[in-house]
């Protein structure tokens, strides 16, 4: 499986989420976050990811894992995901040429434009679950075949 990253910026009662505007996932809100290169722990993967798609600093070591999700597709797996949060940054979020920035309320993510799974698992780890996923998708990734997780603790 590829490694990837995602991390979800909060503050307060929002969380701040980025409208993909090319790539994979164009058209979708997402939190921030790409492939993990060959010398990369995940963690600094998601701060670098961060920073370079939203101009937001990020002391790695300050992420809190909260998730690994695992994406399949046609039964294929494909991406075994990294899951972070954070409440500290420097900064203000600035549109980049993937990225565009909205603050949401928690309580009001825009699920119907989201990955297809999202809806079940971002409530989970924005509630302060930490868990480890499984998410069996169709071919592209429009229909949730099949999800399921269990909670887990992270270092
Ligand atoms: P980079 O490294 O920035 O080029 P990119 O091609 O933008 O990476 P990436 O790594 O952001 O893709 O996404 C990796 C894969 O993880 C996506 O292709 C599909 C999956 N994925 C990402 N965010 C997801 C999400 N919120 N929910 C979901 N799948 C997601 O179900």
């Amino acid at each position: 499986m590829k490694l990837s990253t995602l991390c979800f910026c909060i503050r307060g009662d929002e969380a701040l989420l980025a409208m993909k505007k090319r790539g994979f996932g164009a058209g979708k809100w997402n939190g921030y976050g790409g492939k993990v290169a060959e010398e990369e722990t995940p963690r600094v993967a998601a701060a670098r990811e961060l920073q370079e798609e939203s101009g937001l600093v990020v002391d790695a070591a300050a992420l809190e894992q909260v998730a690994i999700v695992r994406f399949y597709f046609d039964k294929n797996p494909v991406f075994e995901c990294h899951i972070f949060l954070t409440r500290t940054w420097h900064g203000e979020p600035q549109e980049t040429e993937e990225m565009r920035p909205q603050w949401f309320p928690i309580a009001q993510l825009p699920f119907a434009e989201m990955w297809a799974a999202d809806a079940q698992w971002v409530p989970l780890i924005l509630a302060g679950k930490k868990l480890e996923a499984e998410v069996n998708f169709n071919a592209d990734g429009s229909e949730v075949k099949n999800f399921s997780y269990k909670e887990r603790h992270y270092a």
